[in-house]
Parts: C-alpha cells; sequence; structure tokens
C-alpha cells in the first residue's frame, strides 16, 4: 500500500523543506509515500499569469478564480481518482489524530491550499469532499497547515515508522498525553532519572508510564479525559 498525495498551491516553495527530511524523506525513499506540489500559475487565466481576482461585493483581498482551479483540478483527475480533494481552511473540520489516522489508509489525496482571502465558494461546492483548519487561529495560506497534515498522516502509513507500533503510543492515540523520557546519563546535575525505569521490569514501566500519562493529560489537559 502505498499512498500520493498532490497538492495544488500557489506558493510551492513554502512545500519544498517539509518533506525532505527525517521520517517522510524516509517514506518516500522507500516508495509508501508520493508528494507532488503544483503551482496554480500552470493554469493560470492569462498572459500575466492571473490566477486571483477580487471579490464581488467588496471588501479586502483576493480570491481564487474558478478557472485555474477547476482545470487544475480536472487535470489531475484525469491522471488518478482521488479519495478524498480536500480544502484547507480555517473555517474547516478541526484537524485531529482520528482524521489522520481515517487519511493515513487513503490511496490519493488532494490538497488544495487557499491564499489571500480563499477560493471561489463553487470550487468548494463542486470540487471539496473535505475542509480541514489545523486550529483556532488564521494563517496567511493553507500551505503551512497542509505541511502540518502531510507530516502527520505521512508518519502514520503502515510500514514508515520503523517500528511500526511506535505510532500507537504517541499522545492523543488514545485521548492521552504522552508518558515523560529519559535517556542517559543516569543522574544529571543531580536530578535522577525515575528508579522504575533503571530497575529493567516491562510490566512495572508499563504500570508507571500509564499512571504519568494519566497524570499529565489530567494536569495539562483534563478535556481529553471528559472526551471534549
Ligand atoms: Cl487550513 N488555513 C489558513 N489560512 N489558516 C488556518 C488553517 C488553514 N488552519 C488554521 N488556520
Amino acid at each position: 500500500m502505498s499512498m500520493t498525495i498532490d497538492i495544488i498551491t500557489v506558493v510551492p516553495e513554502l512545500l519544498e523543506g517539509p518533506f525532505s527530511h527525517s521520517i517522510l524523506k524516509r517514506a518516500r525513499n522507500k516508495g509508501l509515500l508520493s508528494v507532488k506540489t503544483h503551482n496554480l500559475r500552470k493554469w493560470a487565466i492569462n498572459k500575466h499569469a492571473q490566477v486571483d481576482d477580487y471579490p464581488y461585493g467588496g471588501g479586502a483581498g483576493m480570491v481564487l478564480m474558478c478557472e485555474p482551479l477547476a482545470n487544475a483540478i480536472e487535470e489531475l483527475q484525469q491522471e488518478k481518482k482521488f479519495d478524498e480533494i480536500i480544502y484547507m481552511t480555517p473555517d474547516g473540520h478541526r484537524f485531529d489524530q482520528q482524521t489522520a489516522n481515517q487519511l493515513s489508509l487513503k490511496g490519493n489525496l488532494l490538497i488544495i491550499c487557499g491564499h489571500y482571502k480563499g477560493i471561489d465558494e463553487r470550487i468548494r461546492q463542486r470540487f471539496v469532499t473535505m475542509e480541514i483548519s489545523i486550529g483556532d487561529y488564521v494563517l496567511s495560506g493553507g500551505e503551512l497547515a497542509a505541511a502540518v497534515v502531510v507530516d502527520t498522516i505521512g508518519r502514520l502509513i503502515p510500514g514508515v515508522l520503523s517500528d511500526e507500533t511506535s505510532a500507537l503510543f504517541d499522545s492523543f492515540q488514545d485521548n492521552l498525553l504522552a508518558p515523560p523520557v529519559y535517556t542517559r546519563p543516569a543522574s544529571f546535575r543531580g536530578d535522577s532519572v525515575p528508579e522504575i525505569l533503571l530497575q529493567g521490569d516491562p510490566k512495572k514501566v508499563e504500570e508507571w508510564r500509564y499512571e504519568q500519562s494519566l497524570e499529565r493529560t489530567r494536569t495539562r489537559r483534563p478535556d481529553l479525559l471528559r472526551g471534549e
């Protein structure tokens, strides 16, 4: 199983770095994930490379036009069938681990990054199957949000993490925050590693970690325990 993610953007430069390092680089090198960015200007309507226009009714900011977006989407659809066409927007469904888990099982995703004031509403109605926000704050464009989504999904694709089970112990997978971790030395400036981690009893370590997870969640994110 491998996944393809195509991304339509007016600022492809913003998406060059994030997928070329570490875990996602390995995923791509292993052929488990293919990420391709597409510059919307390739589908511009005129020689001025126009892809946006003033909003009807007035107001500040520009809106990405229907035609370039529709042509881009339809050209990419010639090549493959997309399981989801995702529009990155602050008024979308708030992204979380559960959504990431579900998306990591899909085959082909198309992500549209808005910029300026967003995209023409008719594109959302006609093509978009899912709208995602990464949180309650406004970014200047969807690209950084798309990078967050691709990173989160990419590491969940089966075979990407070297120890396949390790994603199971991430924060949020069971609505709990992850426990604290330590590495050598056993004593740093007088601060010691909890004794139980040094004793090597796997069952006790597991119990300790679970207790720590619960306590952390209680104090930092009680909303998670209430299932909110
Ligand atoms: Cl997906 N886009 C923009 N522009 N701002 C955001 C966002 C997306 N998610 C949170 N803020």
